[in-house]
């Protein structure tokens, strides 16, 4: 809305040009979430205790145990603070963030289903798994196919590392997309298990990408680092930046010890995001090094379980996700949070040396 309203005055005010550049409307989008996430905070955490809205915590993690009745659902200041930013500072005649919008709403939306049959209709075990995936594959199938009809948009796989190998998916592109969209998700919600734990690599992965996708917009960018150009999706830099400042924001109280935290309603809508931006960015295959932490998580569970089946009763881990093993074995839960935190930032920037390293 302040890029509609301000730029055209840019004829009679040359000052109000700037509102044309992605890159100081991306800082700015970033300090609004901020802002509106800090403000808002208290009073939607109050608001989540008032309506009943808290964690119950399972026994099998002892040391969780003082956390019982945390305010859950907190990924609505997420949700909040990242929307009004994005509609405030983005070019909303530019189809990338609304189709960039509608996953992020239509993944916490699933989100927000399970997390109300949970914690508000007390079924504590919520929606079903197989409800939770159709409607994370509704959502994600959509979304690609709106997607891989816009003129611009390519279907080739870019393989990092190799400048000259780019597979055409053709059709298969969908299922291979969806994959990435509900992947991505469901990496970031069995992440989310500490305090702080999902939001932190979140902010990072969401930075990381916005210098991706701003490269894969710019044509002469795009050009120098070989990149596959998609023209107009450097506009969703302005996205990352609100990503990033409602990541932070939201970081401000789910920080250790916990104020609030995220629920599915976050934790599925950033995941389903992370993965639309790395498809719209042509960085499908570099999103498991950017979200390596979550590749870790996840890669954790389906060991333990496999072997768990195989080995009738056995485990790799003391216990699955990967941060309940640290914990177990006594490690404190700060500790472990910042150290995945280094990870994430590490694995970032490897992914951002794949721009030169091909
Ligand atoms: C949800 N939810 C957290 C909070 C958050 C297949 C299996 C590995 C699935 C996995 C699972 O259910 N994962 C998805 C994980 C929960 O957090 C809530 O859930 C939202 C995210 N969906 O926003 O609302 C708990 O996590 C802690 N927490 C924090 N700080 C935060 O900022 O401390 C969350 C956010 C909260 C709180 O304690 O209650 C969760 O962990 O449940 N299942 C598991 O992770 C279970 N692992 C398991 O069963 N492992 C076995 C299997 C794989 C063979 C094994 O290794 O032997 C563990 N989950 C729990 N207890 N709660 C088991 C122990």
């Amino acid at each position: 809305m302040i890029y509609h309203l301000f730029y055209p005055l840019a004829a009679q005010f040359t000052l109000f040009n700037v509102f044309r550049y992605i890159t100081f409307r991306s800082v700015y989008a970033l300090l609004t979430a901020l802002v509106i996430s800090i403000l808002l905070g208290p009073k939607l955490i109050e608001w989540l205790k008032a309506l009943r809205c808290r964690q119950h915590i399972l026994e099998e993690v002892t040391c969780h145990q003082a956390k019982e009745g945390t305010p859950t659902m907190g990924g609505l200041l997420i949700g909040v603070s990242f929307v009004s930013s994005v509609l405030l500072w983005g070019d909303l005649t530019n189809v990338y963030i609304w189709l960039t919008l509608y996953v992020f709403v239509g993944f916490g939306a699933v989100g927000f289903w399970d997390d109300y049959t949970k914690v508000v209709k007390k079924q504590n075990k919520g929606i079903s798994p197989r409800a939770k995936l159709a409607g994370q594959i509704f959502v994600a199938g959509s979304a690609i196919a709106l997607l891989i009809f816009q003129p611009a948009y390519s279907t080739q796989l870019a393989v990092p590392f190799f400048k000259h190998i780019h597979p055409d998916l053709g059709l298969f592109y969908l299922p291979f997309a969806v994959l990435v969209l509900v992947g991505a998700s469901n990496a970031v919600n069995l992440t989310d298990g500490l305090d702080g734990l999902a939001i932190g690599p979140t902010v990072v992965a969401a930075a990381c990408f916005a210098i991706f996708i701003y490269a894969a917009g710019n044509a002469v960018i795009a050009q120098y680092l070989n990149l596959t150009p998609v023209p107009g999706v450097g506009e969703v830099t302005v996205l990352c930046g609100a990503l990033v400042g409602a990541g932070l924001g939201f970081l401000w109280f789910n920080a250790y010890p916990a104020q609030v935290f995220m629920g599915d309603v976050g934790s599925l809508s950033l995941g389903g995001t992370l993965g639309f931006i790395a498809v719209l960015a042509k960085q499908e295959l570099v999103l498991a090094l950017v979200g390596g932490v979550f590749v870790f998580e996840t890669l954790s569970v389906i060991l333990q379980v496999g072997y768990f089946k195989m080995s009738g009763g056995k485990r790799i881990f003391r216990m699955a996700p990967l941060h309940h093993h640290f914990e177990l074995k006594g490690i404190p839960e700060s500790k472990i949070i910042i150290r995945f935190w280094i990870l994430s930032i590490l694995m970032a920037l490897m992914a951002l040396s794949t721009l030169k390293l091909r």
